[in-house]
């Protein structure tokens, strides 16, 4: 419940202007609920409009991607880039091919890259992009073709200097490969346009494991104040691409067990720990279908139902699939089952009334997307760093330098808890953390 009337004009005006935006309203009404209490003590804000100017994108560009199919058919499907802030540096964040995107999801998406990217400390803004396309069943050379015509039309309005994009749902190396090739055709060798490159395109070692891994070394900080470890752990992990599958491979080199896995078609359990072998030659080899893991493993088993909502006893859940995977009953059943940390590795996977369930459960400890999955981003603006630099790192400097950065944040949340006696609300004490260094910003850069 918002109380500020500041704040609260600041919420309802939005809800007036975008009431069928559900995702990006519920993004901004979390954060600033988080931060009524600093907005309370400084009265000065509302003159300089700085709640609208941080909630308000500067740039929304919308356009259309035709591409033509294997058979000949021409297609047309929509483009965006939301750029949402250049206070930091060159607005950075992926782009998602997915059906289900719109502007709503992009907003909030954007809106929370650029919190997410203060966190870092690196010199990163914040944008998001993505086109309401789906890889799935489409041949190589049609996605080929669809990102040549995406970055004919994005390749306008980016560059390393202005706005740097990486991958995110449906967008892997391959697809930034493709748009790298062609943003080249068009502008020339720019090393620091995408991040998220193949290694061989000078692409960072490490970027593709940083949010996965990252997503573990945040969690290993958090267990670290409560005397716990990742060994000997059992997991519940959603999602099998980039963050997911990454996440896994830590928790089971880490010595963690992880019983339950899942992707779009459903969910597997595997009471004696997920074989990551087999998992593997199910995805690469067998157009992702869970179900064939049975065969070979006769004691585990499939089902179409949300992994959410698999009666499977465990510690410690990491949703690392699409927003709002987690509700509200969802999140009761994982406290009955025993989990007591969650750690977000997609962004905003659970509903607020997911986490009001998580707040009111007394030994339940959860991290924050904006916190825990930075790792993916931090390193992409690493891989900035060493193509400015026209150098390459090793794994390991890489993996050390992503340690770090988690390690901070994690520290950083773990102050502000302590300053503004949040307990172990890392969630607000990130949107604190995040919004105090914002706040700064605006006020410097004078009217922008
Ligand atoms: P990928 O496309 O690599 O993988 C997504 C996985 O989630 C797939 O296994 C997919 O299933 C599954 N999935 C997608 N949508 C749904 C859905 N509606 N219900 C159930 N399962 C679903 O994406 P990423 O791993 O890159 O991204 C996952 C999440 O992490 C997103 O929220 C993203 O924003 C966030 N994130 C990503 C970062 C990155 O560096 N890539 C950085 C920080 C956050 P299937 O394989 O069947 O399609
Ligand atoms: O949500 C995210 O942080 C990402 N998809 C990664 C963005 C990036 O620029 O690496």
């Amino acid at each position: 419940m918002l109380k500020n009337p500041y704040i609260i004009r600041v919420y309802n005006d939005l809800q007036t202007k975008f009431n069928e935006q559900i995702e990006y309203l519920q993004a901004v009404k979390e954060f600033l609920s988080a931060i009524e209490p600093l907005v309370e003590q400084d009265k000065g804000l509302e003159k300089e409009a700085i709640l609208e100017r941080m909630v308000t994108p500067e740039r929304i560009i919308k356009f259309r991607v035709p591409w033509q199919d294997d058979q000949g058919q021409v297609h047309i499907n929509w483009g965006y880039r939301i750029q949402h802030s250049s206070l930091l540096g060159p607005y950075k964040g992926g782009l998602r091919f997915d059906t289900p995107v719109n502007e709503s999801v992009m907003k909030f998406l954007a809106f929370e890259q650029t919190f997410k990217n203060a966190l870092t400390g690196l010199p990163m803004g914040g944008g998001k992009g993505s086109a309401d396309f789906s890889t799935r069943g489409k041949s190589d050379q049609e996605i080929m073709r669809f990102c040549q015509s995406y970055m004919t039309e994005l390749a306008k309005h980016i560059n390393e200097n202005l706005d740097v994009p990486a991958g995110d749902i449906g967008v892997g190396k391959r697809e930034i490969g493709y748009m790298y090739g062609q943003y080249k055709r068009l502008k020339g060798v720019e090393l620091g346009s995408l991040t998220g490159k193949p290694v061989l395109a000078n692409g960072s070692l490490g970027r593709e494991e940083a949010t996965g891994y990252g997503l573990i070394y945040f969690l290993q900080a958090m267990l670290n104040e409560e005397n716990e470890e990742v060994s000997q752990k059992r997991f519940i992990i959603s999602g099998l691409g980039n963050v997911g599958l990454n996440a896994i491979k830590k928790v089971i080199h880490l010595g963690g067990l992880v019983l339950a896995v899942s992707n779009s078609q459903g969910s597997l359990y595997d009471p004696q720990g997920i074989n990551i072998k087999c998992l593997e030659d199910i995805l690469v080899n067998h157009n992702k279908d869970l179900s064939i893991y049975t065969q070979e493993r006769p004691h585990a088993s499939f089902s179409k139902d949300s992994i959410w909502s698999r009666q499977i006893e465990a510690d410690i859940a990491l949703p690392c699939a699409t927003q709002n995977e987690i509700n509200a009953e969802q999140a009761r059943k994982l406290i009955a089952n025993g989990v007591r940390f969650l750690a977000e590795g997609a962004n905003m996977p659970c509903t607020s009334e997911a986490i009001e369930v998580f707040n009111q459960s007394k030994d339940f400890i959860w991290a924050p997307a904006k916190a825990a999955n930075a790792g993916g981003v931090a390193v992409s603006g690493l891989e900035m760093s060493q193509n400015a630099m026209r150098l390459k790192w090793s794994f390991e400097e890489v993996d050390e330098k992503l340690q770090t950065i988690m390690s901070d944040i994690f520290t950083r949340c773990k102050e502000t808890c302590l300053a503004f006696d949040l307990g172990k609300n890392y969630a607000v004490a990130a949107d604190i953390a995040a919004y105090q260094k914002i706040v700064q910003l605006i006020q410097m850069h004078g009217l922008v």
